[in-house]
């Protein structure tokens, strides 16, 4: 076994410290340093819509000679740290960050903190309740938040970031005149910027004298020693549906686990589902904050629509786990096992020290629901300890793996040609459309970038953005066995942030500025991006999709008069790495018996693969079962790093 203090621990060449909001000084040029604090240049501190007011004092800061003290002008007010320029952010998907601030005030207004990132839900949030309720004593005091607890709420750092807010204080209910200082704002790795060390919090060891299980939907296990019966019973205990978002389904197939399951068909009219389960009389949830406990549950659907989990606590805390990124599950019609560390909701500020009534203990919401989807679950329950190591059934690679995937070109002649995977609109089941009238086409205006035509639009409004789309299921699972980067032509004179969306499970969008900007002088211009700096922010395409944007490119501040040409849109095999890389390197990976135990210090994904990229192993846990592996040679990736080694 590996045992390793995940915050002592850091990847080499990437930078340890974040800075928003400090005096740090002698940094320039220190690769230990990623410096995001407002140059005035491209890099800014906003008030929004002047809700408070903001100065610098220098009486008794927290840290340094002066801090920052705001006024606030009542009702919903914020502050945020932006940056224009794309930023890479590579470091927060190599490093186990800290979000750390100081607050001093004595305003009683709920108060959060919210990150964005692209894609979808594109922030994350952490209230300041529970375990970051700060005094509201006019002391100063340090939050502390690991990352981890953003990127469950939806937050994706991963690739380039730009035009999104790296740190964000909010209140929906303030009041006038009230305030709040602010120091020290930055992203440590466990060492502070004074040198001292960041201790989380370690829970205590598994105890008997707690509950082993809360079962919320179980048939089994209710016979073991110290369990709790927290499924709906119709007297004390119930499970909703809320507002007819959904209504009961017939149960086809098997159970995950005993003989029954649920099943639930959204509506047919909704754009959103969720239901809850509560209990009208008070359960005592103390242990959750005393020991580790881990969120279990079946979910079998073939929906994309996006999901997440919220539990609800004391003082009107909650927290959410979308079912992304890490808590990503497979949406093939088959069983799959999800497992949340509870730590995940704690570190979000849930209040679970005290016992809990009507407070929903599991939810699960779509706020972007399909309509008539189904969704089947089983086997709710919360287990004390980590999360069990699971073998998931591998995905299996389709039969073709295109070298191109055609979107808008002229290509002729590749019928029957399989190293093309042709996406083009054909008006029958694939269609490319403009949205909400936002562009009319208009005649070409000189030679296309590619054969003979290429399409132009005229914008008709201050947001504009087309896209194409399949209404047949097509399989992308080629996504998941090639790394393919995406070409496309522009030829614009329009001043005007522009993005690239793309649609599966999850959603990504890449901004059209920094490395992939393209000069407005009416002129052709090539662009390629990389699909990873899509999946970074949490698109997944390995599975047949419908009914959403495989290619789409919004602005949301056009220019209307304006025109914008488009050209030879495809997806390349990259030619640099036709087979996924695998780099040989310090991994540390030992087998013991029928197992086999990979470091993983700073709390990576793990996924192991053989040669035909097949996955047999994804998860967290560096202990993991062999038995059902074949000898043969194999690749385990943790975070970015490769290792190739052999079962015989
Ligand atoms: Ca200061
Ligand atoms: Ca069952
Ligand atoms: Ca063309």
């Amino acid at each position: 076994m590996f045992i390793v203090v995940a915050s002592m621990i850091h990847a080499a060449n990437y930078p340890h410290f974040v800075l928003a909001f400090t005096e740090t000084t002698d940094i320039e040029s220190n690769p230990d340093y990623l410096d995001l604090r407002p140059n005035d240049l491209d890099r800014h501190l906003y008030l929004w819509e002047s809700t408070l007011t903001g100065t610098t004092e220098t009486d008794s800061p927290y840290e340094g000679a002066y801090y920052s003290k705001y006024v606030v002008n009542g009702g919903w007010c914020g502050l945020g740290f932006i940056n224009d320029q794309p930023i890479d952010f590579a470091t927060f998907a190599h490093n186990n960050f800290i979000l750390h601030f100081a607050i001093k005030t004595t305003a009683t207004c709920p108060l959060f903190i919210k990150l964005e990132s692209g894609g979808y839900p594109g922030y994350g949030r952490v209230n300041l309740t529970g375990k970051y309720n700060v005094p509201r004593d006019g002391a100063w005091h340090r939050v502390e938040i690991p990352m981890s607890a953003f990127y469950a709420s939806g937050l994706r750092w991963k690739g380039n970031l730009s035009g999104k807010n790296f740190f964000t204080l909010i209140s929906e209910s303030s009041t006038s005149g009230q305030v709040i200082s602010l120091d020290a704002i930055y992203f440590h790795c466990g060492t502070r910027l004074d040198g001292t060390t960041y201790t989380p919090d370690i829970p205590e060891e598994i105890s008997p004298s707690y509950p082993s299980y809360y079962y919320v939907a179980s048939e089994t296990g209710l016979d073991g020693n110290n369990v709790v019966d927290l499924r709906p019973d119709d007297m004390t205990r119930f499970l909703y549906v809320w507002e007819n978002t959904a209504t009961a389904a017939p149960t086809t197939g098997e159970a995950y686990e005993g003989g029954q399951f649920s099943n639930l068909k959204t509506s047919a009219t909704m754009t959103w589902f969720g239901f809850g389960v509560v209990s009208e009389s008070p359960v005592d949830f103390t242990p959750f904050t005393k020991q580790k406990y881990t969120l279990q549950f079946a979910l079998k659907t073939t929906s994309l629509m996006p999901l997440f989990v919220k539990l609800e606590g004391l003082n009107k805390s909650s927290a959410i786990c979308y079912l992304s990124g890490e808590y990503d599950f497979r949406r093939d019609g088959k069983w799959h096992l999800i497992q949340i560390p509870i730590d995940v909701f704690l570190n979000q500020g849930l209040d679970w020290n005290g016992s809990i009534t009507k407070n929903n203990y599991f939810t699960l919401i779509s706020e972007k629901s399909e309509k008539n989807a189904e969704i089947a679950f089983d086997a709710i329950r919360f287990k004390a300890g980590d999360p069990e190591v699971i073998t998931e059934d591998p995905l299996t690679p389709p039969e073709i793996l295109p070298e191109k995937i055609i979107v808008a070109t002229e290509t002729t002649n590749i019928e029957n040609d399989t190293r093309f995977l042709d996406l083009r609109p054909n008006d029958t089941d694939k269609f490319m459309y403009v949205w909400e009238n936002t562009a009319t086409g208009i005649a070409q205006d000189g030679p296309a970038f590619e054969g003979a035509q290429s399409p132009n639009l005229k914008i008709n409004s201050t947001w504009f953005g087309f896209g194409f789309t399949n209404i047949t299921p097509v399989d992308f699972s080629c996504f998941a066995f090639k790394n393919y980067i995406l070409h496309f032509a522009l030829k614009t004179t329009a001043i005007m942030p522009m993005f690239v969306l793309l649609e599966g499970r999850g959603e990504a969008q890449v901004n059209l500025n920094g490395n992939y900007a393209l000069p407005r002088d009416g002129q052709w211009h090539e662009i390629n991006i990389p699909m990873s700096e899509f999946f970074n922010q949490g698109l997944v395409w390995d599975a047949p999709m419908a009914n959403k944007n495989y290619f789409s490119l919004v602005s949301q501040l056009s220019v209307p008069g304006t025109t914008i040409a488009f050209d030879d849109i495809y997806f390349y095999q990259d030619p640099n790495s036709a087979v996924k890389d695998a780099v040989e390197n310090k991994l540390q990976i030992v087998q013991r018996g029928s197992k086999l135990y990979i470091q993983n210090a700073d709390n990576h994904f793990i996924n192991i693969f053989n040669l035909q990229g097949i996955n047999f192993y994804k998860g967290m846990s560096g202990e993991i079962s062999i038995s059902g592996f074949p000898a043969g040679i194999y690749i385990a990736k943790v975070g970015d790093i490769t290792k190739k080694f052999i079962l015989k």
